[in-house]
């Protein structure tokens, strides 16, 4: 879906010249004149493979349980456990591994790829009020909880990207005249990552991803067989959370996570670059903000101690953290290297994040209201006092012999 034209937003420098933009204010968004765009190669997954700081036999190890069974003795870590995780990903590898003999891993480092060529058969868009209605309908039908769309903001998009391969960045190769950026979110499984730490949760996650892979790579064939570009992108080509806070989705928490009114920080993004006229929507905000500048539960809870107690700052940790972009930013080379050791992916700060709810019921809605109002220290007191948050055991959701699932 991509197709051989230059990268649109021009090298990082003519994007730094311009680093503020329209809409910034309302998603709380603060760029400095010290902005940079990330280069792939510097984020902790690609620093893992080629950096002598973070490459190290557990991250190998840790890589390692993705593709071999190495089970361990503790409740979550079992065969069981990494055998679900690991099936989970099937979708996901299906599209990053069938690129392999061309050096691209889709949805991770590139984008996916057309399963068939452009239309050259251009639609006619009357209205893209209409068309913008069609496009979140098609999005949910194939399976995304959230969709929302915004500008294309070429901050985000990576410098360069880096090839799994060779291990270099390489520069990205994106059609001219990208115009929006459509945005989907998709809900985690709440019962599986509320037993984080454990390789049973990191099964949300590897479902998540596959989901995730198949619903964006559909709607952007839908976008091309359209005859327009559609450049269908997960954890590759551009940073995620900035868009789902523009496309009104989320706001920024001090996890780092989007949080989501309808599912909190438990929801995996993708996003689709087109030329296709949308309307776009506006940032929102139900009280997050606010909210964690009294809640700690995020960094008080990280196993590794990289999450931030303080205010926001444009300080950088290390490497893998983008430069001028004023937010709560985290150590990644802490949450990593926590990964290493276990063996598995964490979501502890999603699990005990107090908008990690099921926001079905009546009480968790009532709950959000006041974490939204100037009585957000008692939703907070609440929160604690009535336990929520609490690991849930493994066994338990695998209804062992002997143990019993509370709701
Ligand atoms: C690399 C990566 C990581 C690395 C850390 C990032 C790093 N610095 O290397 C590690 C391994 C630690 C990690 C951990 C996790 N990750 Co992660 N990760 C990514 C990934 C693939 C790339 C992000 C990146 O390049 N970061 C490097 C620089 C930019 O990091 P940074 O400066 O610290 O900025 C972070 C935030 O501050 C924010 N951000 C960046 N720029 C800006 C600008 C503005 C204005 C704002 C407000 C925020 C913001 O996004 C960055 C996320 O790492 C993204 C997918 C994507 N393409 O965005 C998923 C992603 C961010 N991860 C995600 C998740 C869920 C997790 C985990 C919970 C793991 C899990 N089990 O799923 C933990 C949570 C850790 C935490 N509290 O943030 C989700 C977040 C969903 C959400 N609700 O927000 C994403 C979007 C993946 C996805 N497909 O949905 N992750
Ligand atoms: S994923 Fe785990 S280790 Fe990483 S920031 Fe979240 S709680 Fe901390
Ligand atoms: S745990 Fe608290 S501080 Fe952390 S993101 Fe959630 S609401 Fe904000």
């Amino acid at each position: 879906m991509t197709n051989p034209a230059a990268i649109q937003g021009g090298p990082a420098g003519a994007v730094a010249a311009r680093v503020s933009q329209a809409n910034d204010t309302a998603a709380g968004i603060e760029v400095t004149e010290a902005f940079e765009r990330f280069d792939q190669r510097d984020d902790i997954y690609s620093r893992a493979l080629w950096d002598d700081e973070i490459r190290s036999k557990a991250a190998s190890d840790f890589y390692k349980t993705h593709r071999m069974m190495m089970p361990r003795r503790g409740d979550g870590f079992r065969h069981r456990d990494y055998a679900l995780r690991n099936a989970g990903w099937v979708g996901a590898l299906t599209f990053s591994e069938r690129g392999a003999a061309t050096q691209i891993r889709e949805g991770f480092q590139d984008p996916f790829v057309s399963c068939y060529p452009p239309s050259e058969l251009k639609r006619e868009v009357e209205s893209p009020e209409a068309m913008t209605a069609e496009i979140k309908r098609i999005a949910r039908t194939f399976g995304a909880e959230l969709v929302g769309i915004t500008d294309y903001d070429p901050r985000w998009t990576y410098s360069g990207k880096f090839n799994f391969f060779t291990r270099e960045s390489e520069p990205l190769d994106l059609p001219e005249g990208l115009t929006s950026a459509i945005v989907l979110g998709f809900a985690m499984d709440k019962d599986l990552i509320d037993t984080t730490p454990s390789a049973l949760a990191s099964a949300a996650v590897s479902l998540g991803y596959s989901r995730d892979a198949i619903a964006t790579a559909s709607l952007a064939e839908y976008i091309s067989n359209s005859g327009y570009n559609a450049v269908a992108n997960m954890n590759d080509t551009a940073l995620a959370v900035p868009y789902a806070i523009k496309a009104g989705l989320a706001e920024y928490g001090r996890s780092n996570l989007a949080i989501t009114k309808e599912y909190g920080p438990r929801v995996r993004f993708a996003k689709i670059f087109t030329d296709l006229p949308l309307v776009h929507d506006k940032p929102a905000s139900f009280g997050v903000r606010e909210f964690c500048e009294v809640c700690r539960r995020c960094a008080e809870d990280c196993p590794s101690k990289a999450l931030p107690f303080g205010e926001p700052t444009v300080e950088p940790y290390n490497r893998s953290t983008i430069k001028g972009v004023r937010k709560w930013s985290m150590n990644a080379e802490r949450c990593f290297g926590y990964w290493t050791k276990i063996k598995s992916d964490c979501a502890v700060c999603i699990r005990v994040c107090p908008y990690n709810k099921d926001f079905s019921k009546w009480y968790f809605r009532a709950g959000r209201w006041l974490a939204g109002t100037r009585f957000r220290r008692v939703a907070l007191w609440l929160d604690v006092k009535l336990g929520y948050g609490k690991r849930r055991q493994p066994k338990v959701w695998w209804g062992d012999p002997g143990t019993e699932k509370k709701t």
